[in-house]
């Protein structure tokens, strides 16, 4: 038999992931109601550890462990890309589509996946979806099909989907495309939310060649584009955010060696990304708003296993380019340009090393540490200019040395215990926006951000633990504990001096660094399975973050909690789920965030399953699945504390959704 060349898939299952939310099929795992359907923001809500801060129905923001960001790594199959909004706009998880992916895979904290930099919060993998080599002799040739379409019916929202994939022993492609368009949707109560509109088209091609028995080359394109994407928090819309996406990559696989397999990979993407105001009314100054992000990388992935040891060492480097720019046209004089990300390239390099040392039968140790360099340059002359009227005598080029190590120490007994403790250090650079940007609008606190390009990089340790038992084989209880203390925290802070440059804005903030800030998390689940196919369960989780003078940080969750029911007989299956936070009573008022109400809502979904073998296609089962699902049953009101500026949730939406694979 050959060994499959999918070190991807086999790489999935390692002990260090702490989390994997499932996109396309595939057996087990967390995965959303709504199926391969749902959105990347809805899987991601599957996730402890993750909220997601809306600025709209489209392109979430995902936190991790409360922090936003400028404070996690996200990665798409290791490759580096970076968004190309000064207003985050468009996190990277928006570039890409469920129907791209097999799942979705989060490691807490300063224990990163190897291509992760700065992940203090942690590291978001999005697993591409590969056919991969058939590898049993017997089996001909091997072709798949799969096909979505959804309807909700708030928002009229449609999702299309449609892949395709053949495997041979020699070469695999796989490739489709999706398709969403939504409407204004509808709060509770009935209320229009304006501009939550949005349309989206993807396509992507993975193709694999095996060059040898255990050598083969694997390449992925993907195109996706959003048009018309409204952002009812903030005061522009997008016309238009694109992304290429392009990889190359050659496996070796060893045979009969401690190494297992060896992976470099090449890559380059390019996001373009323009706001839009003209549809707004009543705009005092319309802004044209462009940017672009350009990432071209490379990285080396080595894995082996030396008696007790697994290790895996990589090498990486990537150069990004990030340009912005505003162009005002104020009625009646000249427009005002101005260069809000000064074309900053930056140079990366690192090396990572993870290690997991297998202790005793029912213990193990995680290592995981990694060091990077970084050089950055102000390309554009303008930009560099304006920025040095406020920092006189600021370079033109910058290096920042990074680096973080993590360890982790596993205790278990059979299924009924298990039990983790972990530490770690690291830090991270200051973004572009953060150590560069110009006059950026933050509509949260309503201030104008400047860029410090003298900050301090940001360190954290982190303490972390984790402990779950079984009491009755049907009962399972776990505690999740993690705690982060920031040295030189960055944050805006006041600039009395200078003026607002955008309408209606309160004032300046420039990015300081604070000496210290904490946050924390906790979280609480229970799980019940009474009786075959029952199952219960429910969560809670608390955090809080505090700054320097012990104020609370701004976006850190209040006491939130869900609780599932769920019931499947044969092709069956019900589920009941409520879920809401209580009052955000620390709230960072020092920061500019208003109090956030305690809401809860419940929603229903069922889902049912049939399988038919086709006489034509013997080898293979085509499977229907139809999922049909009330959320906001009670079509409450209401907003999240992650919400930007309280713009209100979906009211009640029914959505159905059909789905057929052979
Ligand atoms: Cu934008």
């Amino acid at each position: 038999m050959i060994i499959p060349l999918q070190t991807d898939t086999i790489a999935t299952s390692s002990q260090n992931l702490d989390e994997v939310v499932v996109v396309s099929r595939g057996q087990g795992g967390k995965r959303s109601a709504k199926g391969q359907v749902a959105t990347i923001d809805e899987h991601l809500q599957e996730l402890n550890h993750v909220e997601l801060v809306r600025r709209g129905s489209y392109a979430w923001e995902p936190m991790v462990n409360n922090m936003q960001t400028e404070r996690l790594s996200t990665t798409i199959d290791g490759m580096k890309i970076f968004y190309a909004c000064t207003d985050k706009m468009d996190p990277v998880t928006s570039y890409v589509e469920s129907g791209n992916l097999q799942s979705i895979s989060l490691n807490s904290g300063l224990n990163g996946n190897p291509q992760a930099t700065g992940n203090i919060g942690g590291a978001l993998d999005l697993k591409l979806r590969k056919a991969g080599f058939l590898y049993d002799h017997e089996l001909h040739k091997l072709n798949g099909l799969n096909a979505q379409a959804g309807y909700e019916t708030n928002g009229h929202v449609q999702v299309y989907g449609a892949d395709a994939s053949h495997s041979s022993q020699r070469f695999y492609v796989n490739g489709g495309a999706f398709y969403r368009h939504a409407d204004n949707y509808k709060a509770g109560d009935n209320k229009k939310v304006d501009f939550s509109q949005f349309q989206k088209v993807n396509a992507f091609v993975n193709g694999g060649f095996r060059l040898a028995e255990k050598d083969a080359l694997e390449a992925t394109f993907i195109y996706d584009r959003a048009s018309d994407v409204g952002y009812p928090a903030l005061n522009m819309d997008v016309a238009k955010a694109e992304a290429f996406i392009t990889s190359l990559a050659y496996k070796h696989l060893f045979v009969d060696s401690k190494l297992e397999s060896w992976e470099t990979k090449g890559y380059y993407n390019h996001i373009t990304h323009v706001m839009d105001d003209t549809t707004r009314p009543d705009v005092e100054i319309h802004m044209d708003m462009p940017g672009e992000s350009w990432t071209a990388g490379a990285y080396s992935l080595l894995t082996g296993s030396f008696g007790q040891h697994q290790a895996q060492l990589n090498l990486d480097g990537y150069y990004n380019r990030l340009f912005a720019d505003m162009t005002m046209y104020p009625g009646g004089a000249a427009p005002m340009y101005m260069v809000t990300w000064p074309d900053v390239g930056t140079l990366n390099t690192g090396a990572a090393l993870t290690d997991d040392i297998r202790l005793t039968s029912s213990s193990s140790l995680h290592l995981s540490g990694k060091l990077s360099w970084q050089h950055q340059r102000l390309n554009n002359e303008e930009g560099y200019k304006a920025l040095s009227v406020f920092f006189p005598g600021m370079q033109q080029a910058y290096h920042q040395t990074t680096g973080r190590i993590a360890a982790s120490f596993n205790f278990s007994i059979f299924q009924f215990f298990n039990f983790s403790i972990g530490a770690g250090w690291g830090s991270r650079a200051p973004t572009v926006t953060e150590a560069y940007g110009y006059y950026l609008n933050n509509t949260f606190d309503q201030y104008d951000y400047i860029g410090n390009p003298r900050l301090k990089n940001e360190s954290a340790i982190e303490l972390n633990t984790n402990f779950n038992f079984s009491i009755l084989p049907s009962f399972n209880f776990s505690i999740d504990g993690n705690a982060f203390f920031f040295s030189n925290y960055i944050i805006g802070q006041f600039e009395n001096r200078l003026s607002a440059m955008t309408v209606g804005a309160e004032g300046v903030k420039v990015y300081g660094n604070l000496s210290h800030a904490t946050i924390a998390n906790a979280s609480l689940t229970a799980e019940w399975r009474p009786v075959k196919g029952l199952r219960w369960s429910a969560k809670g989780t608390y955090s809080m973050g505090r700054d320097d003078e012990g104020e609370p940080l701004p976006l850190i969750a209040p006491f939130t909690y869900q609780s599932r029911l769920s019931y499947a007989t044969g092709p069956l299956s019900l589920q009941a789920e409520v879920k809401g936070h209580a009052r955000q009573a620390k709230y960072g008022e020092k920061y500019g965030e208003t109090e956030t109400a305690a809401w809860t809502i419940v929603n229903l979904s069922a889902q049912y399953q049939w399988s038919m073998v086709n006489g034509q296609w013997s080898m293979v089962n085509g499977q229907w699945s139809i999922r049909f699902g009330v959320e906001n049953l009670f079509d409450k009101y209401y907003a999240t504390y992650a919400d930007w500026c309280h713009i209100p949730q979906k009211g009640r939406n029914i959505y159905v959704n059909l789905s057929f694979e052979i």
